[in-house]
């Protein structure tokens, strides 16, 4: 029998095991923030087509409730690293996918210039019902032989065709229209799925379709007889010696499994540091996009959602209350820091600078989506007043609400941009919600507005607005409430 796996089969093949284990794992972790598929991008809380939670959030519930509330811990078993850790899952995903994409581009690369290819992509009709046949073999329990001069029968020349040429592409290209930035600058390619909340439930579907085929692929192992199996597949031929291609096999399996038990311990015991060592492959990513991408949505009133959530409870403090307590007519919004002309406006005075309006698609980083019109003082029009002086580089957005007193955990809540985001067209301070004042829930009276970035990065109840050459000074020093507190990443573009 000649040896069909070439070494570049064998390497590429276990890259594959070793990613696709951490894409899945990590995926069921950003899931586990929201736990809800839908079809429609309004999110409607009472209609989603499925619910891995047993919570039930009505929409009308007298209480507020937040999005924040609707997050489940999943265990470390299936996700990575589990128990409530949206910002690492993400980080483990993006870091993972970068590798991943790398070595689907090498392998299909090899697949074609050597002429793998013709083992793998139909030329024939009759495999379709060659497959049938070899399916209908299978289940009276009997084994396909392989087609005449190839290493694959029928039904595995097929389905390994459907996963490596459909499926793998399909995760790529619906994960990609689900990041802020790409939904921003292109709405059209994300409208392509039916929108983002339908390009989620289909990568969903699509994990769901590895995992079934993982299922089929390992037990049609077993079938065919592990030593056999693995000789072929560390070893490179069904003839190679079997003991040594079992002891490699399961060895493998066994390293793997330490592997992910450590990644997983570690990211647990060491979140900030877990943070920080993923983001130094993750960030440069998040970055790019986000430099590069522009918002170019125009929704219609039509697209307004008729339910929007809220993340974040509103401020309780004394300061706060009393402002609210009289329409904000004694609010005072403080810009200062590196800029040539400090100024503090009322609301009035914000308004005077002209406003813009925006329909625009909110993200938020748990999963869900919601539209709305927004309006509000155009930052770039707030730059050109202050003046941001050369050392300026990020912006602090300085909020009300202490998460000490509206969520049980600590510290008052505040983002860092980058400066250049701000220079953005739809980067503005709201002051509006769908023709109304922002009602208190949704931040009032001044909100961040930055629509390529995910929700956390819009800062609700802005108590001041600070230029600032280094985040690094502010809080607990990683850019934002959320970066200190939920180990997210700084940078929001995905
Ligand atoms: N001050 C403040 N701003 C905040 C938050 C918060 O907790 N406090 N949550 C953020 C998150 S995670 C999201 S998704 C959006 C939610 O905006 P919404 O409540 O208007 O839907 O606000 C962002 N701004
Ligand atoms: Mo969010």
């Amino acid at each position: 029998m000649p040896s069909f796996f070439p070494l570049w089969v064998i390497i590429t093949h276990f890259h594959n095991i070793f990613f696709l284990l951490l894409l899945a794992r990590s995926g069921l972790e950003v899931l586990a923030a929201h736990p809800k598929l839908y079809w429609s991008d309004d999110c409607p809380p009472n209609r989603a087509w499925a619910r891995f939670s047993k919570k039930v959030y009505a929409p009308d519930s007298r209480e507020l409730w937040t999005s924040h509330d609707e997050e489940e811990a999943w265990s470390s078993v299936i996700a990575l690293p589990g128990r409530r850790n949206l910002g690492l899952g993400r980080h483990w995903h993006f870091m993972t996918v970068q590798f991943w994409v790398l070595t689907g581009v090498v392998y299909v690369a090899l697949v074609f210039t050597t002429g793998y290819w013709r083992y793998l992509v139909p030329t024939s009709w009759s495999l379709f019902p060659d497959s049938v046949k070899a399916v209908g073999t299978y289940l009276q329990f009997q084994i396909t032989p392989p087609l005449p001069g190839e290493p694959f029968n029928a039904a595995q020349k097929l389905s390994y065709f459907v996963v490596i040429f459909l499926l793998a592409p399909f995760q790529i290209l619906t994960g990609a229209a689900m990041s802020p930035s790409v939904i921003a600058r292109f709405p059209g390619y994300t409208r392509l799925f039916g929108g983002r909340q339908k390009a989620r439930s289909l990568h969903f579907l699509g994990l769901v379709a590895f995992a079934a085929f993982t299922v089929v692929h390992t037990a049609m192992v077993l079938i065919h007889g592990l030593p056999r199996e693995f000789a072929a597949m560390v070893l490179g031929s069904y003839d190679a010696d079997r003991r040594l291609g079992l002891a490699i096999g399961l060895l493998g399996l066994f390293l793997l499994a330490v592997f992910h038990l450590v990644i997983t311990w570690f990211s647990l015991r060491y979140r900030r540091r877990a943070q920080h060592l993923l983001g130094l492959m993750v960030n440069p990513l998040e970055r790019r996009i986000s430099r590069t991408f522009t918002s170019r949505q125009h929704h219609s009133r039509a697209d307004i959602s008729p339910y929007f959530r809220v993340n974040g409870y509103p401020p309780v403090g004394e300061e706060y209350q009393r402002l609210a307590a009289d329409g904000f007519r004694d609010y005072r919004l403080p810009i200062g820091g590196l800029v040539e002309h400090p100024v503090t406006l009322s609301l009035d005075e914000l308004r005077q600078l002209g406003t813009q309006s925006q329909i625009t698609k909110h993200n938020c980083i748990q999963g869900w989506t919601a539209v709305a019109q927004w309006a509000g003082v155009s930052l770039p029009r707030v730059l050109d007043l202050v003046k941001p002086l050369p050392d300026a580089k990020h912006v602090i957005f300085h909020a009300y609400d202490d998460k000490a007193q509206t969520e049980g955990s600590s510290g008052v809540y505040y983002e860092s941009i980058p400066l250049y985001l701000l220079a953005k067209p739809h980067a503005i301070l709201a002051l509006d919600m769908n023709d109304a004042p922002l009602p208190i829930e949704y931040g009032a009276p001044v909100r961040l507005r930055l629509e390529t970035q995910l929700g956390f990065k819009m800062v609700k109840w802005v108590r001041a607005v600070e230029f600032v050459a280094d985040y690094r000074r502010a809080g607990m020093g990683q850019g934002g409430w959320r970066e200190d507190h939920q180990f997210y990443a700084n940078e929001a573009g995905i």
